[in-house]
């Protein structure tokens, strides 16, 4: 178990000193330093430069991303001295504004005390700012996505107020304690109301989505550490608003009000009004966010800015992964270059991995 710890501390550090080009002697008394810390106290600690390096390779690492050229400009938020729920809200409050920045949306990363401490730490929201979803008897209000955390939520004491759009609160759980609930601070809130470039009925759909993506239930692993409390974001790609958070039928499932508004014949498959009320979706969200100055980034130019960066880790001399399911866009795949290749679908550490739900 230690010596396993050890191994997987020694392959981080590695990495992380000859992508450095720091010294043979730095990084032999790293080691030694970290074997002697492991066989006294069984765990090691980061250093900060260790954990910025390992948070960023993680996003470098994630298979699933179509992002990650710009995994160097992360921002990593140290937050591990934070001991009390207190604290852990002011930086998850932190966080949102950091990352929201007026809409010039900033990557970011806030890391908690990680699970080998006292102090465990786990964010019960799948992200830190999400619709609440409700079964009623006359059907579901709001993104059934979030109906079993709502109903948690509900269970811990939170008012449900039955709209489409409810922020939920963040529900913060300190090792052994009760979970704690707190609302987020209205102004801290961004959102993005939808409306379309040409069609002035769209916006009485009534349709919105929030500015930043933040996921916040899934850990992080460096050098055989888990930090479970580490919620990260970056900015929306269109269509995962615009394809599946607004179109999937079991989420928002808009495309038959939008079909019909736009006077399509939804009887017929082949009249494709799916597809066309897709592509208005798409284009009203990524007309929007620009709009409203808040970051955002078409599929096109996403696929373009990915090829980049496998350039980029070609020239590295790394191998790249990916994750092709993932990787490519909902809406017109084919036109972009990710369709037309292979990715080798490996899972490199540090990366961002599932773990369980902290409640059933
Ligand atoms: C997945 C885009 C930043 C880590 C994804 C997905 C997209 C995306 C489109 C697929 C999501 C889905 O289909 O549900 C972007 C864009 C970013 C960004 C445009 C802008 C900067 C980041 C950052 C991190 C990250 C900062 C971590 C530090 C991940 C991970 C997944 C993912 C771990 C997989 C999530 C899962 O398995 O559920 N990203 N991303 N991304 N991204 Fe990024
Ligand atoms: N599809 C999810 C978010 C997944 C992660 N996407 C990002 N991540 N863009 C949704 O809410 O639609 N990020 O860190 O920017």
């Amino acid at each position: 178990m230690k010596k396993d710890l050890f191994e997987k501390a020694a392959e981080f550090i590695k990495m992380f000193y000859s992508e450095q080009n720091r010294s043979p002697a730095e990084l032999s008394n790293r080691l030694r330093e970290i074997e002697y810390s492991i066989a006294e106290h069984g765990v090691y600690e980061h250093t900060y430069e260790e954990l910025e390096f390992g948070a960023k390779a993680a996003w470098r690492n994630s298979n699933r991303c179509i992002g990650r050229l710009f995994w160097d400009h992360l921002k990593v938020l140290d937050k591990r001295e934070a001991k009390e729920a207190d604290e852990v809200f002011s930086a998850l409050f932190e966080h949102i504004q950091f990352a929201t920045n007026n809409g010039r949306l900033r990557p970011a990363i806030t890391i908690f005390s990680p699970d080998t401490s006292e102090q465990k730490i786990r964010i019960w929201n799948h992200q830190l700012i999400r619709y609440a979803g409700y079964e009623t008897a006359d059907g579901i209000i709001g993104d059934p996505h979030s109906i079993p955390f709502t109903k948690q939520c509900v269970k811990l004491g939170w008012e449900p107020k039955y709209g489409k759009f409810d922020v939920l609160p963040l529900v913060v759980q300190m090792y052994n304690q009760q979970p704690r609930l707190r609302e987020i601070p209205e102004e801290l809130i961004l959102e993005v109301a939808i409306v379309h470039p040409e069609y002035n009925w769209f916006s009485d759909l009534g349709l919105k989505w929030y500015a930043v993506p933040m996921i916040s239930d899934m850990k992080l692993e460096i050098g055989g550490i888990s930090y479970k409390a580490a919620p990260f974001n970056g900015w929306y790609m269109g269509t995962e608003i615009g394809a599946r958070n607004l179109a999937d039928d079991f989420r928002y499932d808009v495309l038959p009000q939008i079909a019909s508004l736009l006077g399509l014949d939804t009887r017929s498959h082949s009249s494709l009004w799916k597809d066309r009320a897709l592509v208005e979706l798409n284009a009203a969200v990524l007309h929007s966010f620009k709009k409203e100055g808040v970051s955002i980034v078409d599929h096109h130019t996403a696929a373009q800015q990915f090829k980049k960066f496998e350039e980029n880790e070609k020239g590295q001399g790394r191998d790249l992964t990916g994750d092709w399911t993932w990787l490519i866009p909902p809406v017109s795949p084919a036109a972009t270059h990710i369709f037309h290749k292979q990715y080798i679908n490996e899972v490199k550490t540090p990366n961002y991995f599932y773990q369980d739900t902290p409640y059933q």
